[in-house]
Order: structure tokens, then sequence, then C-alpha cells
């Protein structure tokens, strides 16, 4: 697959669309809104056609509810110079159920740790799935070959899937722009609820999130809700790769930064430096949302006063607060306790001259907000969570008159990138109060030196990268999607594997035991080789022509018994062990097995807490077979004893885990059956090789052989074996076949 260099066009989903449409004597026209993610894809849109950039070949669409949409229909061209816009049609009352109830009442303060403030309600999920079936069917109807679709927040967790079922082959993409909680928060969720989203979600080719936890905790939700396989930060679905990745969203760094010279700021600035009179001055600007965490600043900034008297008089808080969602109960009450506390502090610690905060209610122009971020000492970010915190960088890339001091809350994504600012707890106030007190007094030079590292790295990481690091990614996956792609052999290919055996004079054969050639028992040693199965295997292994390697994760003694009195090559313990046909076993590698003293005890404990599990013990390596417990009892210690291991290889080198069909064995770390067949293969030997594998542990084996290579997976997993074939018989039919055909 040739590597995709551009865009054909770029469809965004995302709930809202990112103007208010207005009625024209000549038809619609959209007004720009505001907002994080509008400014990002805005920014990028202007950059694309500013450079003439051609990675994205046409405009970019953009599918959304619009404000007044029942004056809006298909048939209304809608003018705008940045994007084409579809807009998405939801009733007004399925929308306050949707948005109002399961976005805003459920998954947005859950997945910001407000747990108690969740509502649950069957009809808000309805209206949910409703939704984003509407979003589903909109975009169908305009979705061309070579669309790439991006798909944006947690009001389209469905979408993904939703689309995928329609349009298998179309790229998506999702970024969700708020934090990804714990699977301890997500677990709050009604079974069928966390199923459908996490499926939703794994319809994407690639998921992006802020950073490396939100990505975390998402696997750790996906491994606790699916069975699929997890591999460091690859999903292996029924018939693709998922990706789940961070990806920091940035801001137009120039935009920012330059406006802090522009006239207009200027301006601003000589107004507010005048009212300032040589007071310090602390800022601070969110939306109003409990999540912002704006009644704890309010506390923290109380404790400073009290502490510190000595800056009263000389320090003012411009405290801004941006109306948002202020119809909703539990924000006009926050509003009211918000305005109290201000009073109170104001009244308490004011004189006739002197107010310490500045309260506004209102949402600032641009040049206001570079002018306030500019000009002020400090900036005081401290949500209690937020997905990455946009304001933050924005502080940072308008330092450029007057350096300040950013304080931020840990509890932010941005808190990864800006390691330089104070970080803080914005539950502490103490805490607050004393890191106040630190920035109001910063040497010049310590301010300046924090602040160079952070402006580099939003300089370099900034918006544009953001979008293009999360395309490019996108094209890898797609990529590795394609190496891994399931084909099903078909006759045609079958036909062409028995031509390609019978004109072959050195043929190698790799066949791996359980799963391949021998269905799972319930106990290990029960899965014996059936009668008719070994007249295979011996009809092939007499040929002069072939070499039979059997590769298992077996011990020796028990592939002695099974192939006894058969000229084939074993392999014991994946690679462990090898045993050339007519000669006796040797061992590969000499190692110290002394961690196996750790491993044995955790096994254990894990056997005493897991009904039906049992341990295998083998020379190299010691296995926890599960596949007699109850399945659900087991995914879940399988998850802790992951875990635990995990933690235990960080530390260590000298084992390394390996996951089969229902059983985790740790093993020494030197070895695996790639490293075994690349000892039996002579170079340039065999004009035939053929492999053929079920699990894991044999894509190390399909992943060596040369590219000419049969290989075949059992099963559908996605694989780097060529074909997968459905079932045991049907590879034992085709191996039948090569030994009928010479
Ligand atoms: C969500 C996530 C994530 C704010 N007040 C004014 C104003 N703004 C602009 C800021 C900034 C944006 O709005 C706010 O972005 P944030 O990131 O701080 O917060 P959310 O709106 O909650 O955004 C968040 C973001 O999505 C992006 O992924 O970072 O975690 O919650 O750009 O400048 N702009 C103007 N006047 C204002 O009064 N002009």
């Amino acid at each position: 697959m040739e590597k995709i260099t551009h865009i054909e066009r770029l469809v965004i989903a995302a709930y809202r669309l990112p103007f208010k449409i207005t009625k024209t004597k000549k038809g619609y026209r959209a007004v720009q809104n505001s907002g994080g993610l509008v400014s990002a894809i805005l920014a990028l849109s202007e950059n694309l056609q500013k450079t003439k950039n051609e990675f994205i070949n046409s405009k970019i669409v953009w599918a959304g509810i619009g404000d007044n949409l029942p004056e809006v229909t298909f048939t209304n061209k809608i003018e705008n110079e940045h994007f084409d816009i579809i807009p998405v049609e939801i009733p007004q009352r399925t929308n306050e159920l949707f948005y109002g109830g399961f976005c805003n009442d459920l998954l947005w303060p859950l997945f910001h740790y407000f747990p108690t403030y969740c509502v649950f309600d069957d009809a808000y999920y309805e209206a949910y799935q409703d939704a984003n079936a509407r979003f589903c069917d909109e975009l169908i109807k305009i979705i061309k070959p070579g669309d790439f679709i991006w798909i944006h927040d947690y009001q389209l967790l469905l979408l993904p899937e939703m689309l995928r079922q329609r349009a298998p082959d179309v790229t998506i993409g999702f970024f969700l722009h708020i934090p990804f909680p714990s699977f301890e928060l997500f677990r709050l969720l009604p079974r069928e609820w966390r199923k459908a989203i996490i499926n939703g979600m794994l319809g994407a080719d690639l998921l992006g999130f802020h950073i490396n936890d939100y990505a975390q905790h998402f696997i750790k939700c996906v491994k606790r809700t699916t069975s699929f396989e997890c591999r460091q930060n690859i999903i292996y679905t029924h018939h693709k790769l998922v990706k789940a990745e961070a990806f920091p969203i940035g801001i137009d760094f120039e935009k920012f930064n330059s406006a802090c010279l522009s006239k207009k700021t200027v301006t601003v600035k000589l107004k507010v430096k005048k009212i300032l009179s040589g007071q310090k001055l602390i800022f601070s600007v969110d939306r109003l949302d409990y999540s912002k965490g704006l009644l704890s600043r309010l506390a923290g900034y109380e404790v400073f006063l009290e502490k510190y008297p000595q800056w009263h008089g000389k320090v003012m808080f411009n405290f801004v607060v941006v109306p948002s969602r202020d119809h909703i109960k539990k924000y006009k009450e926050m509003k009211k306790e918000i305005e109290s506390m201000v009073g109170r502090i104001n009244g308490k610690y004011s004189s006739l001259s002197w107010r310490p905060i500045v309260y506004q209610y209102k949402s600032l122009s641009f040049n206001e907000l570079v002018a306030l971020y500019d000009l002020s000492d400090v900036g005081l970010i401290t949500p209690l969570r937020d997905g990455m915190n946009l304001v933050a960088k924005e502080y940072v890339a308008c330092q450029v008159t007057n350096e300040g001091v950013l304080i931020l809350s840990e509890m932010a994504g941005a808190a990864d990138e800006l390691s330089e600012a104070i970080l803080i707890n914005p539950f502490d106030h103490n805490e607050m109060a004393e890191v106040i007190a630190k920035a109001l007094t910063m040497n010049p030079t310590e301010k300046h030196e924090r602040l160079e590292k952070m402006k580099h790295r939003i300089m370099q990481y900034n918006v544009f990268t953001w979008a293009f690091d999360f395309f490019n990614q996108t094209f890898d996956i797609k990529k590795q999607q394609h190496t891994m792609a399931t084909t099903f052999i078909e006759d045609v290919i079958t036909k062409q594997i028995v031509s390609d055996y019978k004109k072959a004079q050195h043929r190698t054969l790799f066949l791996d035991y359980d799963g391949t050639l021998v269905p799972f028992a319930k106990l290990p040693e029960l899965a014996t080789i059936h009668q008719n199965t070994l007249k295979v295997i011996r009809q092939l292994s007499i040929d002069q022509k072939n070499q039979i390697i059997i590769i298992s994760g077996r011990d020796k003694e028990f592939l002695d018994q099974q192939f006894a009195n058969t000229n084939v090559t074993l392999v014991a313990e994946h690679g462990y062990f090898i045993k050339v046909a007519g000669k006796e076993w040797e061992s590969t590698i000499k190692s110290d097995m002394a961690w196996k003293e750790t491993i044995r005890p955790i096994l254990t404990e894990f056997v005493d807490r897991c009904n039906g599990t049992f341990i295998e013990e083998k020379t190299g390596s010691l296995a926890w077979h599960y596949r007699n417990a109850n399945s659900e009892n087991a995914k879940v210690r399988l998850h802790e004893l992951r875990d635990r291991l995990a933690e235990l290889i960080r530390h260590k080198t000298d084992f390394e885990i390996l996951e089969g069909h229902k059983v985790l064995e740790i093993k020494s770390g030197r070895y695996d059956k790639g490293e075994a067949a690349k000892s039996l293969l002579k170079p340039n030997h065999s004009d035939f090789i053929f492999a053929a594998g079920d699990d894991r542990t044999d894509e190390f084996l399909f992943k060596i052989l040369p590219e000419n290579t049969y290989t075949i997976r059992i099963g559908s997993s996605p694989s780097l074996a060529k074909y997968n074939i459905t079932s045991i018989p049907l590879l034992l039919k085709l191996l039948k076949e090569l030994a009928a055909s010479v």
C-alpha cells in the first residue's frame, strides 16, 4: 500500500456547527462561533488556505447541529469561506435528552470525576443513540471514497461504529476533548451502555486523547469490557486494528503571540494599566462550569488574603467567568454561590480605594483576552479536572511585554506539557495561597527561564502539528491494518498452494500444535493428536523433499509422546528446546531461571483466587491456564495478573509475558518461535515454506518468515499471516491435499 500524502476531503463531525446560521436576503449565512475546537479547526483551515497547503485537497466539510435549525434544510445552500456545512437536524425534545441529558448530565460529570452529579436515565440513552444515528444518516449521504472523517468529542461516542457498519472502508479518526476516566469511574455506567460506548469508539481507525493517561484508561476499559486483545496501544478487534494514542491539542501560537503587540491589544493594555495603577494583576478566565474549580480558586485566594495582609491594596484578581449553560439549575446555583463568595471576600477585605477581586460575568473580545494574558503577573488556572485547558497554553504564548507566572492545576491535561508552571493541587487552598505569594515575588530570571521552556514546547507542538500528527498516525494505522488484514483462504489460493507444493524440491512446513492440529481440551494432557491427523503428518514427513517442523509451546516429553515414530522436527516450549528429526533434544539457550521463584507464588495466589485455573510448569516457563474457569471471573483476574506482572517486568528483564489461547505464560525473555524457526531455516534452501498457527505466539513465527511463505492463521483474528482459515478441520483438509498431491 503506498504512503498517503494527502487527504482528498476532510469531513469534521462535531456536536455544534462552528457557526450560527442567520438568514439573509441571498439565503443563509454562517457567523463564526467561539470555543476550543472551533478555534483549532478554524486555525487549521486558515493555515491551509494561507500556505496553499495541498495536504487537504478540497474545502473542509463540517457536520453539526445549527442554532436555528428548523429553518435550515439541505435545500438551502449555506455560504461560508472556510467550510462546507452539513446541518444535522435533531428534534428539540431529543436534543434536550441527548445533549442536556446524556451528554451533560451524565458523560460530562462522569468523565470529569463528579459521579455524584450523574443522572442515569434510559430516555437519555435512547436519545443519545438516536442523535448519533442522525449524524450517521447525514454523513452517509455525503461520504465519498477518499474522505477522512474526523469525529470529535463525547457527544458522538457511538458514531464511529455506526458509520463503520455502513461504510466499512472509510477512514475514521476520533478525538476526545475531555478526559477519559479510569475504569473505576467508567464502570458506573450500566453494562449495556458501557459496551456500546467502547464498541462505538472502536469503529474508528485511530482514537486520539489529550494525554497518555486517558489513552491508557481507555485501553483498560476496553480490556474490562470486551474480549479484544490489546498490545501496547493497539487493540485487535474482530476485523481490524485500532490505535489509541495521545495527541495533546495545541494552539495557534503565532496568532496569540503576535496579537500581544497589535494596535487593538495595545490600546486595551493602556486602559487596563491605568486602572491597575501599579497594582499586580492576577488573571483567570473560564467557562462557568464546576470542573473549572471556580469556588475552590476563590477559597484559595481568600486564604492568600488572610495570610498575606502585606499584599492588601497591592494586588487585584481579575476573575472572568464566561457565561455557559446558566439556564441549568446546577449552573445557576453555582453562579449564585460564586457571586455571594466574591461579595463576601470583597466585603471583608475592600477599602475605599481597593477591591481584591474584580469579577466579570461575560465573554471578552479576543484583544481584551490577549491584553489581560500579557499584562497579568499571575495566570491562575486551577480546574478540578480538565481534558487539556487551552487557556493555560494561550497564557504562556501571550507572555510578551510583561512576563508573568503560570499557576496551573495538576488535574489539567496541560500540566503534562507545562511542567515548568507552578503545579498545584486545586483542592488544597493553603498550597494555592502559598504559590500565589511565591509567584508574586518570583525573580524575573526564573520567570523567564520557566516561560522559555514552555513557549518552546507549545510553539513546536502547535495546533497544526497536532492535526497533522493525528492525520499521519491515522495513515500509519491504516497501513498496519493492511498488513494485518484478514484474508480468508479461498479455493483459488488453495489450488495455488497445492500447485507450488507440487513443483517444489525443498519444502519446509511449520505447524503449531494446540489450536492448529488439535482442538483445545479441558486439560492440556487430554489434547492428544487424532490418528487421522497423525497419518497425514506421517505421510508428509516421509516425503524426502519435506522438512516438517512441529513448533509448539508444549514441553518436550509431551511432543515426544504425540509424535513418536515420525520423522518430524520438534520445537518445544516456544523454542527453548529443539529436536531435529532423527537427533536428540537440545536446549537453545542457557538461561537463569531464578525468576521462577518470584513468579510461582504469584501464580499460586491466582489459582487460589480463581477457581478452575491451574499452573503448568515447563523447563523455561510457567503457564497459568484459565480455560476451565468462569470466563467473567477469569477475565477480571487476568487483568490483575497482567498488571502485577507488568509492574515486575518494569524492574526485571530476564522474563517476559506471552499470551496464548486462554493461557498466560511467563517465560525467559530470550527466545520465541521466530528465533527457533530462524535457526532451522537454511538460507535460500527451501523453495516452498508453509506455516500455520492460531495465536499470538505464532505471530513471532509469521514475522520472520520470508515474503513468499504461505502463512496461515486459524480463526478470524487480525494477523501478520497472509491468510486466515476458519477452522482446524479446514487446515487438516488442506494438509491432506498436499500429502496426496505427489
Ligand atoms: C474543551 C475541554 C480542552 C474562553 N473565554 C473566552 C475565550 N475563551 C476561549 C479560550 C480557549 C477556549 O475558549 C477554552 O478552551 P479550554 O481548553 O480552556 O476549555 P473548554 O471550553 O472546556 O474546552 C478542554 C478543549 O476542549 C480543547 O480540546 O482543552 O479541556 O474541556 O481557546 O481562549 N475567548 C474569548 N473570550 C473569552 O471570554 N475570545
